[in-house]
């Protein structure tokens, strides 16, 4: 079996130890972090999803898959951080970030972060279950350029929408770029809502972004 499927597969089978070590194996053979973790962890995942959707799984399952996946972050995350500076911006955006309130999914969230700052960017992370009114109080008080909202859930995405109106009612929507990401948003979502861009993973977002610091620069 493939190293890739193999790390794929041993998450799916909440294997942790093999998932340590396949991960270890797939280093050493010069596959990069941030490709294990864009690529067969973030596969093994939405798998791990799938199978609670159908019943195959349960809360626990979810749980234990998620302590697996910051288990090899620890040490793939100084990895990716390393990997993601070498696109680094002369000129680095001040962004804010958050999961929007009733969502307190954070693993993609936390990665889209390192990659950003890694990249040379200066991320102020609001964490998770975030209100619009923290949004808006985070955009003044750190003068942001960026909003990076993140939602995992259906119910939860619709939420961004508020966000995106509160930042109007307080006169901010034309002083920042909104980018949007996580499994339950879509590009047709970030239009309807009004947000300036969607992101499919971590990558995507530092170079939507850096485009933006070197179009605000030049
Ligand atoms: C792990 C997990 C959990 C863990 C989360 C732990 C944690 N600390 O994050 C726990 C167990 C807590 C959990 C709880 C629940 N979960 Co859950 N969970 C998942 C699972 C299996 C994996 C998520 C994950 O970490 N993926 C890996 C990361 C790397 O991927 P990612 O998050 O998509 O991030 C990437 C991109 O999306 C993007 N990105 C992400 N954020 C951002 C932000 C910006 C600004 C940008 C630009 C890009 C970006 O970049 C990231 C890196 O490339 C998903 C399945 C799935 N398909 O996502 C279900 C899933 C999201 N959960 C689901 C559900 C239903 C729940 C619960 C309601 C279950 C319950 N009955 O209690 C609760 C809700 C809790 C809450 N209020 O939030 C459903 C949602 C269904 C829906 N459409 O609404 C899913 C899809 C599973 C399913 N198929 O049914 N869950």
């Amino acid at each position: 079996m493939d190293v890739l499927e193999k790390i794929r597969r041993c998450l799916v089978d909440l294997d942790r130890v093999c998932v340590e070590e396949a991960v270890r194996e797939a280093l050493r053979s010069g596959v990069s972090a941030t490709e294990i973790v864009l690529g067969p962890l973030s596969e093994g995942m939405n798998e791990i999803g799938k199978l609670f959707e159908s019943g195959e799984y349960f809360i626990a399952e979810l749980i234990e898959a998620a302590d697996i996946f910051k288990n090899v972050m620890k040490f793939l995350e100084p990895l990716i951080r390393a990997e993601s500076s070498k696109n680094a911006v002369r000129k680095g955006l001040r962004i804010v970030i958050g999961t929007v309130k009733g969502d307190i999914h954070d693993i993609g969230k936390s990665i889209v972060v390192a990659m950003l700052q890694a990249a040379g960017h200066q991320v102020i992370d609001l964490g998770v279950d975030v209100p619009a009114e923290r949004f808006v109080e985070a955009v003044k008080e750190y003068g942001a350029h960026v909003v990076g909202m993140s939602a995992l859930l259906t119910s939860t995405a619709r939420y961004m929408k508020t966000v995106v109106e509160e930042l109007e009612k307080a006169g901010l929507r034309k002083r920042v770029f909104i980018i949007i990401g996580g499994a339950a948003t879509t590009p047709e979502l970030a239009k309807e809502i009004g947000a300036d861009a969607w992101a499919r993973d971590a990558v995507e977002a530092v170079k939507i972004v850096n485009r933006l610091a070197q179009e605000l620069s030049s």
